[in-house]
């Protein structure tokens, strides 16, 4: 391993939680108290002058316009959610078009942006998840699964870009300002150029500006965030990311863990999607809500008071161990072999001394979710091997050694001793490692955002089979740490209980976060909590894992952690209405 710098992973456990007390302590008793932060004005509503001369009339820097035209007032479906989208100019476009030296490929950062005839005098960045690497609709479908209001039809004008690269594959891993483009800089890169666009085609810029995104779209928000939070007014960041290389690192540990009990196929190799079973992991869900679901008050199917569930519910005592002689795997039971590749996996994963590289994650309902199993069984083998051999090592593999072997015996020969350790390394031609160019700078410091009064919302599902929403948990602790206990008067994080990866999972995942950030940012109403829908019978995208006993249109709050929703004690136990945030 070539390497010129090398600096270990940053350990926040218990340390961390020690100083972040001290100095959330340290804030209260000495400092003096902060001014509020600024309140900006709302933004003033224009109306479309000028689209197809756009290309000729505007001089954009390390920019080519490929094509800018009018589209009607009409329905735009993506992703199976079909919208009636306002009547708009279509602009596309490419940025820094080159040839990269170091692997001879063609890159850019492609773009298309959506500006309503109408306009509220807003831009919205839409931060796209993934590995990027394809220009998905500018409609500004940013929250929760299918959010009932896109930008787009809220009047916003929305950017979307590839990031940098022109295919949703890990190869322009090879290419080192490609790798940089990804992480942050076709944010910093197109930010400008589409203010500027903006306000060629309404005669004034935005007003107000916002970036949003879920998965690696909430992991672009949270860089932004950090890096431009000068640019940006706004931040919406779903699922993040956050960590996103130990993310993937540990997505290889659990391949190496259901290894351990997964059944061979013909080929003699471990078939991890059978490593446990979705009856196995619906028994375990079961035992979940059993011990769980009432600490909220509500014996609902919901386990809102996540954290005092983790006290409550023991996997190695609660759920039934199958004794030698039962082998049917039916759902009844689970092997202690498998309670002990499942206890490894929620603790997250080691390296031979130990240490924790990645934080765990928590049992909740939406462990039986089929997006929790992609991201289980599937993932680490067919995205998250070529990811972590291309983008979060350095230097990458190579394309001959990578055919050579399968993303399967990559993930379980990946080291966390010898291999981990090549997130933070760098070369003279990759100098920038992956988790500088992946993670957000100081990210407990949102100064800049807070100062000039800009706000933050994050959300996350419990849930989430990837992204460990108790690395953003923890996260949030050390920002309200950093900010004196007064992180709340500018960035919140909302939990989602039993939400896979951005939506998905017995929950009420249907939410529009954007309208609540907009009249934080604009009019200074602090949201305390959001109501979310469940997307029953009826619904405009049906979610097919609600619990038969759920009403169709259930709804509740969504609230600000550490807060959780707790039943009133009367009221409808359907409605959110009948929940407060305690
Ligand atoms: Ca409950």
């Amino acid at each position: 391993m070539t390497t010129s710098s090398f600096r270990p992973a940053p350990h926040a456990t218990l340390a961390a939680s020690a100083l972040a007390a001290a100095a959330l302590l340290a804030g209260c008793a000495s400092a003096p108290r902060t001014t509020p932060p600024p309140q900006l004005s709302a933004a003033i509503p224009a109306t479309l002058k000028n689209c197809a001369t756009l290309a000729q009339s505007l001089a954009l820097p390390h920019t080519r316009i490929t094509s800018a035209e009018t589209v009607a007032e009409g329905p735009l479906t993506l992703q199976g959610n079909t919208i009636q989208a306002p009547a708009h100019c279509l602009v596309k476009g490419r940025m820094k078009e080159r040839t990269s030296p170091v692997d001879g490929a063609a890159y850019a950062i492609g773009f298309e942006i959506r500006m309503p005839v109408s306009w509220n005098g807003r831009f919205l960045h839409q931060a796209n998840g993934g590995l990027d690497g394809s220009v998905v609709m500018a409609l500004g479908a940013v929250s929760g699964g299918a959010p009932v209001a896109p930008a787009l039809v809220q009047g916003f004008a929305v950017l979307s870009s590839d990031a940098g690269h022109g295919a949703p594959t890990p190869f322009f891993g090879l290419d080192p300002q490609a790798r940089r483009d990804y992480g942050y800089q076709a944010v910093g890169t197109l930010t400008p150029m589409a203010k500027d666009l903006i306000k060629g085609a309404y005669g004034k810029g935005p007003d107000r500006s916002y970036i949003a995104g879920c998965s690696n779209g909430g992991r672009h928000a949270m860089v932004a965030a950090s890096r431009y939070a000068d640019q940006y007014d706004g931040v919406l960041a779903g699922n993040p990311g956050f960590s996103l290389p130990k993310a993937a690192t540990a997505q290889l540990w659990k391949a190496q863990q259901y290894a351990k009990v997964a059944p061979k196929d013909a080929n003699g190799q471990p078939d991890l999607t059978k490593a446990v079973s979705p009856a196995e992991f619906q028994l375990i869900s079961r035992k979940i809500v059993e011990r769980c679901d009432a600490l909220d008050g509500a014996t609902d199917g919901q386990v809102n008071d996540v954290q005092a569930c983790q006290a409550a519910f023991n996997l190695q005592r609660d759920v039934p161990t199958c004794t030698a002689a039962n082998t049917a795997r039916d759902g009844t039971c689970i092997s202690a072999e498998q309670k002990s590749v499942l206890a490894s996996i929620f603790a997250g994963p080691q390296n031979s001394k130990g240490e924790a590289l990645y934080t765990g994650t928590w049992f909740d309902p939406g462990v039986a979710g089929s997006n929790f199993a992609f991201w289980h069984f599937n993932a680490p083998t067919t995205r998250d091997a070529g990811a972590v051999a291309f983008l979060f090592t350095t230097p990458p593999s190579t394309m001959d050694a990578f055919k050579a072997t399968t993303g399967l015996q990559y993930a379980l020969n990946f080291s966390m001793d010898a291999d981990y350790p090549k997130m933070f390394a760098t070369t003279p031609v990759y100098t920038e490692s992956s988790w500088s160019y992946m993670t957000p700078p100081n990210p407990t410091d949102l100064s800049t955002l807070r100062n000039r009064g800009a706000k933050m919302m994050v959300y996350h599902g419990v849930a989430d089979g990837v992204f460990s929403p108790i690395d953003t948990a923890q996260w949030m602790d050390r920002v309200q740490a950093h900010h004196g206990g007064k992180a709340d008067d500018f960035a919140r994080l909302y939990l989602v209980p039993g939400m896979n990866h951005c939506s998905g999972g017995p929950a009420t995942d249907q939410f529009d976060m954007l309208a609540p950030l907009v009249a934080w940012v604009e009019q200074g109403k602090a949201p305390d909590s959001v109501t979310a829908n469940a997307r029953g019978e009826g619904a405009k995208v049906v979610n097919a894992e609600l619990p038969s006993s759920w009403s169709a249109n259930r709804t509740r709050p969504l609230c600000v952690y550490p807060k959780v929703a707790r039943y009133n004690g009367t009221g409808d136990v359907e409605s959110a209405g009948s929940f407060s945030c305690k």
